[in-house]
């Protein structure tokens, strides 16, 4: 438990430390194979694979120690430079694709859950049937062998089976799993929502953080931490009270990771603030980018190259990798390419908000469970980090909150789906959400954001990167649906409406065409996957599947798949409104 008293201090040394240039970097993992060592580098610049991820998420046949030791003697005996042919033949026997996974059956999967009746549309009841029907396609457990050895793989092995985002990356994810829960609870599947929210606290237990996925290479980097806000979805869905009090303790470990390594203090207009920041300080190039990141830095000095290193880690760390929003051109605008990353400088509107619900969150099952005195230290944190966020991230004239940029000291002033972030996770006063809420359902209005036939793009800058316009990501359609009903007005939830329907429509075109979902789409065109960035669209998709399934409990009542759609009358094998 963090002391809140002795933090203040503590949180001054690390603002210190951070803006210093980083010279002695621990490396990506502690699992040189894959993190940092001759081998990685010479195979992922050889590109022997097109993906760089298909290199690290490979089984070595012989313990680590071997593999590099023969490696070294590859090196030796090539005058430090093997062919693509003799590293080909190196991986070709020293490593093979052997599945780290098997298919796995969830034993409360259910064909024809509840929520299917409520839908009055029959297009979108078989359309949520549909989504219900991809659970058991994306469920996985562990196979024993990793287990068995355990030094020999990049993934790190949990406990219980779980539901993959799918394509590409087939390992558990943080954020992601937020969605994917609540696609699960809606699909009644709490049992495996369990064993899901139980695989990241084991990976919060082994590495004292959750990390962006299960596999090593991603040791040194979290994500948005919304461990808490699953546990809260679950506990709603089930009252689970020993849930909570069997888990606790480390919800609040990671509430204390994020206050010791991201919080950062800084000034504005004469006074002191101390606010969170993605920051992932370690030396190297992403493993499963290795290539693409490197690429990158080939004209760089050492230092801008150990700079960029961390900006890339710590805009991936957000989720939003990658986005203007992580660019600070040398006018402090968000123009630019990769090389003006400067993540580590800006406080996240979505960030701030999403720590602040964890202290909520926290609070509140502290309160469930009796502990008056603990929920009201999590109270006093969490009052001092909404006052906070008012004071530096919202700007009264355009009616919304902004990033700040604590190093140019200014407002980063552009449309992005996670500016609406602190409605979303109710951490505005209720006063604030009267006076405040109506202005951000105007700046939406106004912002152009909502007018795409294929849904709300995370932005207006079209970069080329894949978390901004024309894409239109899952979370973030949620994020933006919720804090609109969270307004609380007559207009707010009209437009919350809206905002889903025109993401199912494009889903569901999507899906009857490509009878796949996406992990993003395209805005311009509705039921036409998203591109950009550095690789190809993925299917399957877990948090695409979370959002369209919550959306259909939400609004199944009212919701058309087009405008002549008609609606059945209310089903009348249930007994619902
Ligand atoms: C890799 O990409 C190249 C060029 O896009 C393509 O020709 C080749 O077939 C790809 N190789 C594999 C193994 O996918
Ligand atoms: C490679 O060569 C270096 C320098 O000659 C030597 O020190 C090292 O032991 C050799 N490594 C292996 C694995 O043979
Ligand atoms: C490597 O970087 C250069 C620019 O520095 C870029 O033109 C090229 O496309 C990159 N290569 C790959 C395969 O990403
Ligand atoms: C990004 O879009 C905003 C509008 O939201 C615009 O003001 C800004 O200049 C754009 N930035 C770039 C680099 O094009
Ligand atoms: C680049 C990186 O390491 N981050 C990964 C973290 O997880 C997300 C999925 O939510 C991936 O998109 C990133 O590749």
């Amino acid at each position: 438990m963090v002391s809140f008293y002795k933090m203040r201090g503590t949180l001054i040394l690390l603002a210190a430390a951070c803006l210093a240039h980083a010279t002695d970097l621990p490396p990506s993992c502690s699992r040189p194979v894959y993190c940092d060592s001759n081998l990685l580098h010479h195979v992922q610049m050889a590109r022997i694979f097109n993906d760089s991820k298909t290199f690290v998420d490979l089984v070595m046949n012989y313990d680590e120690a071997k593999t590099l030791h023969d490696f070294d003697v590859l090196l030796n005996e090539t005058d430090q430079n093997p062919s693509k042919k003799q590293l080909e033949a190196f991986v070709d026997q020293y490593f093979s694709e052997e599945g780290e996974l098997e298919e796995w059956q969830p034993t409360d999967f259910c064909d024809n859950p509840e929520f299917l009746k409520l839908i009055r549309d029959k297009d979108l009841r078989k359309f949520g049937k549909g989504i219900n029907d991809i659970w058991p396609l994306l469920a996985r457990k562990v196979k024993p062998a990793v287990r068995e050895k355990p030094e020999q793989f990049s993934l790190v092995p949990v406990t219980h089976g779980f539901i993959i985002p799918g394509g590409r990356f087939k390992e558990i994810y943080y954020w992601d799993t937020y969605w994917i829960i609540e696609g699960l609870l809606v699909s009644g599947m709490e049992d495996t929502a369990k064993g899901m929210i139980e695989n990241l606290i084991e990976l919060l237990v082994k590495f004292g953080h959750i990390p962006n996925g299960s596999r090593w290479y991603y040791q040194e980097r979290s994500q948005p931490p919304m461990l808490t806000d699953m546990v809260a979805l679950y506990y709603k869905y089930t009252q689970d009270l020993e849930f909570l009090k069997a888990n606790i303790a480390s919800l609040e470990n990671e509430i204390s990771y994020w206050l010791d390594t991201q919080a950062v203090s800084f000034d504005k207009d004469g006074e002191y603030y101390t606010l969170l920041r993605y920051y992932s300080p370690s030396a190297g190039p992403r493993p499963e980018s290795y290539f693409e990141d490197y690429n990158v830095t080939i004209a760089m000095s050492e230092e801008e190259r150990l700079d960029f290193y961390i900006d890339t880690k710590s805009a991936a760390e957000s989720g939003w990798d990658f986005s203007s929003r992580w660019f600070v051109a040398a006018d402090g605008s968000n123009s630019g390419d990769l090389t003006d990353l400067h993540t580590r400088y800006i406080i996240p509107v979505d960030l701030n908000a999403i720590f602040a619900g964890a202290l909520k969150n926290v609070a509140h099952f502290h309160r469930l469970l009796s502990n008056g005195r603990k929920a009201a230290q999590y109270e006093v944190l969490l009052k001092q980090w909404m006052d906070t966020i008012q004071k530096v991230l919202w700007d009264d004239k355009d009616g919304i909150w902004y990033d700040y940029d604590f190093r140019d000291n200014r407002h980063r002033k552009y449309f992005y789906t996670s500016n609406v972030a602190p409605l979303w996770q109710g951490v505005v006063a209720l006063d604030l959400v009267k006076t405040q809420g109506p202005k951000v359902v105007d700046y939406l209005k106004n912002s152009g954001g909502l007018d795409f036939p294929g849904g709300v793009p995370t932005s207006l800058n079209k970069t080329g990167e894949q978390w901004d316009y024309p894409n239109v990501w899952p979370p973030e359609v949620s994020i933006v649906v919720n804090a609109l009903e969270h307004v609380g007005t007559k207009e707010g939830s009209e437009l919350a409406f809206e905002v889903a329907q025109t993401y199912v429509r494009s889903c569901h075109a999507g899906f009857l065409q490509y009878k796949q979902m996406f992990e993003k789409y395209d805005a311009e065109k509705p039921g036409e996957f998203g591109g950009g960035g550095e690789y190809n669209v993925q299917f399957g998709f877990g948090w695409s599947n979370g959002a369209v399934l919550e959306f259909l409990d939400k609004y199944g009542t009212k919701l058309t798949a087009d405008d002549s759609s008609e609606l059945a009358p209310p089903d009348e094998t249930t007994n619902s409104a």
